[in-house]
């Protein structure tokens, strides 16, 4: 039997996303926002979630083009202990917020020690203190996804960033498009939730991001997420520029509308603290990217825009958010969503 706990979505064509997307008519794409406003009140009344993020180790043996991370890029960085990991998560749940998303580069080391204290960590944040955890570990192989799918870790998040495989393969130097999206599926198949993603501005076309859309849709990502893409210092596309921001709010109206349950978020990394109205305008339901000042970690995108100001903390969220007429979810009621997004999951 079908279970019906969410609006059904609207199913657009590509032709009619690739409409959206070219509209140059300034009107006609507020009553997207607005309505894309309406479909995500309509799912989550006047709550938004957030999400506490852990950028725990900055090492990387991959060398994608457009991040600051990539293994030949000079750069300092840093490798947290678990006491510390454990420290800043803490301090993130205290101050509220509903998920600790554990990240790192693809790090040798981690892979030398088949992720044992990343699992460890997971253990005391899930048993202990009683809070979800999202990992983004990048690719890592089956046998280590099902020990994290054993030990109930809520969600995987994988981004491709484009489904146009050439793109792909010009920005993700080296890495296998199909092994990508096979331990994303693999996570999905194993009962963890996934998140899908996409980046703005890398030379993708309007069709693409249609096929994007519709991709994402395909494979019940759960959460879906767009970025503007931010020039890297150091990095081979240090001088592409970024994108206006049209594109990356006018794909999460469209996420919205299609697929009115899942989560979107209006990350904190793009554009600081000041990007938040516009994203939760569009239809955004999660904040993400909230960092506590002077604790030594990073961001991706803006690896420190607003974080040692104190601009990605809950309290700068709470008051933007209330502004609006908004509210911040408790964890309880984050977990009540999830239920439904697993729910979700399995039955369609
Ligand atoms: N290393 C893991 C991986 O690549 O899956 C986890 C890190 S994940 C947080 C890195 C994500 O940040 C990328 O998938 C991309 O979507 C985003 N990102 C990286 N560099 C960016 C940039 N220059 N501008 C915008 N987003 C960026
Ligand atoms: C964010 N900087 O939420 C984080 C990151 C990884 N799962 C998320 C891209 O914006
Ligand atoms: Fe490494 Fe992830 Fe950056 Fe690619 S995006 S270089 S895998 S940290």
């Amino acid at each position: 039997m079908k279970i019906n706990i969410f609006p059904s979505g609207e199913k657009l064509s590509k032709e009619q996303i690739v409409q959206y997307l070219t509209c140059d008519d300034d009107k006609e794409i507020a009553k997207l926002f607005e309505h894309a406003k309406n479909v995500r009140n309509s799912v989550c009344g006047n709550k938004i979630y957030s999400y506490g993020f852990v950028y725990f180790t900055t090492y990387c043996r991959n060398n994608c083009n457009f991040c600051y991370f990539r293994a030949s890029n000079k750069i300092e960085r840093y490798r947290k202990s678990k006491e510390e990991v454990l420290e800043i998560s803490k301090a993130l749940i205290n101050d509220g917020v509903n998920l600790i998303d554990l990240t790192m580069g693809e790090d040798p080391e981690y892979h030398k020690e088949k992720f044992q204290s990343v699992l460890e960590i997971i253990d005391v944040i899930k048993g202990e203190y009683d809070t979800p955890v999202m990992i983004s570990p990048g690719v890592i192989p089956n046998d280590i996804i099902d020990d994290f799918a054993a030990i109930k870790t809520d969600w995987y998040a994988l981004y491709q960033e484009t489904h146009n495989r050439e793109l792909f393969s010009n920005m993700r130097i080296g890495q296998e498009y199909d092994e990508r999206m096979d331990a994303k599926l693999y996570a999905r198949d194993k009962g963890m939730l996934i998140e899908e993603g996409l980046l703005a501005g890398i030379g993708e076309s309007p069709e693409d991001i249609a096929d994007s859309l519709l991709v994402m849709g395909d494979i019940k990502a759960s959460q879906m997420r767009v970025m503007s893409f931010i020039p890297q210092e150091g990095s081979p596309m240090e001088n592409v520029k970024t994108p206006t921001r049209r594109e990356e709010l006018t794909i999460i109206a469209l996420m919205r509308i299609m697929y009115p349950h899942v989560l979107i978020p209006a990350s904190l990394d793009v554009d600081g603290i000041s990007g938040l109205k516009d994203r939760i305008n569009a239809g955004a339901n999660l904040v993400t990217s909230i960092i506590p000042p002077k604790s030594g970690f990073m961001g991706v995108a803006h690896s420190t825009m607003d974080v040692d100001e104190g601009g990605r903390t809950i309290v700068e969220v709470k008051a933007i958010l209330n502004d609006m007429g908004l509210e911040l979810a408790t964890k309880d009621e984050y977990k009540e969503y999830e239920k439904k997004l697993k729910e979700h999951q399995r039955g369609i």
